[in-house]
């Protein structure tokens, strides 16, 4: 087949229009600016989750069954995070607001199933409870519930952000002292304990940026949007890419020693 210049225009337009159909908002505003330094970050970490997707899932398929669960939730964490990332990047650039909802919808969906990976990774290689799994669903749930409410405006923004704290240190208790913690040190092999304890310090330390925002941006209102937005992005780099590429690590380094 020929393909003369104008078909080739033709199809890279109708790619182009495609690409962009499901989150235009208006079409006079939508355009990325070669500053809006918010607009790209989404661009380019949504980018950046799709090809961690693609990679998990293709690892998935590789690894031993017993790794396959959490290599797949994984993977779905940054698909779930990558089309929110999409429409949050329409919101910035068409509003110039905080895309506050697709945000705390997006955590309502990813965190959760962050939490559980701690249950999977450590029910890979030992016998677990699964009140532990409950126990992680759960904390993190009356976190980002009690956040959401507060910035919401619907209870108190006080009173979210201190429930949403103790969720928070609900989850760490488990983690560190409870039966997670436990578990990891005396029943996981080394290269599990390794990236579990690195897990632990991006809930402990990564994850600090979320109630500070919540704190600087909407309590006291010493951020603006575009600092807010930006520290968020890329802490989720490591919140969540990096932190399902520590996973991958001990999965890797189990299967390689079997
Ligand atoms: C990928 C997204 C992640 C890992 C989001 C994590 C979000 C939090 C750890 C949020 C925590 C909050 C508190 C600890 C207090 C109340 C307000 C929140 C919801 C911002």
């Amino acid at each position: 087949m020929k393909l003369s210049m104008g078909k080739v225009m033709k199809t890279a337009m109708i790619a182009g229009g495609l690409a962009t159909l499901p989150t235009v908002a208006n079409a006079a505003t939508a355009m990325l600016a070669a500053t809006d330094y918010v607009g790209i970050s989404f661009w380019t970490i949504s980018m950046a989750m799709m090809a961690a997707a693609i990679f998990f899932l293709m690892e998935a398929g590789r690894l031993p069954g017993k790794w396959k669960t959490a290599m797949t939730i994984g993977a779905l964490v940054q698909i779930v995070a990558a089309v929110h990332y999409f429409y949050m990047r329409d919101v910035w650039v068409s509003t110039g607001e905080t895309p506050t909802v697709y945000r705390y919808v997006d955590w309502l969906i990813t965190v959760p199933l962050q939490m559980v990976e701690f249950y999977f990774i450590l029910a890979a290689v030992a016998v677990v409870s699964a009140g532990m799994f409950w126990r992680l669903m759960i904390g993190s749930l009356v976190m980002l519930v009690a956040g959401y409410l507060g910035e919401a405006g619907l209870v108190n923004a006080w009173l979210g952000f201190v429930v949403g704290m103790a969720g928070w240190a609900y989850i760490l208790y488990e983690i560190f002292a409870g039966e997670a913690g436990k578990v990891s040190a005396e029943s996981a092999p080394e290269a599990v304990q390794k990236s579990f304890s690195t897990m632990r310090m991006i809930v402990t330390v990564g994850w600090a940026i979320y109630p500070l925002g919540y704190f600087l941006g909407y309590l006291n209102g010493a951020a603006d949007a575009v600092t807010l937005n930006v520290i968020y992005n890329v802490a989720d780099v490591v919140n969540k890419i990096a932190f399902v590429g520590v996973i991958w690590a001990a999965a890797n380094a189990e299967a390689a020693k079997a």
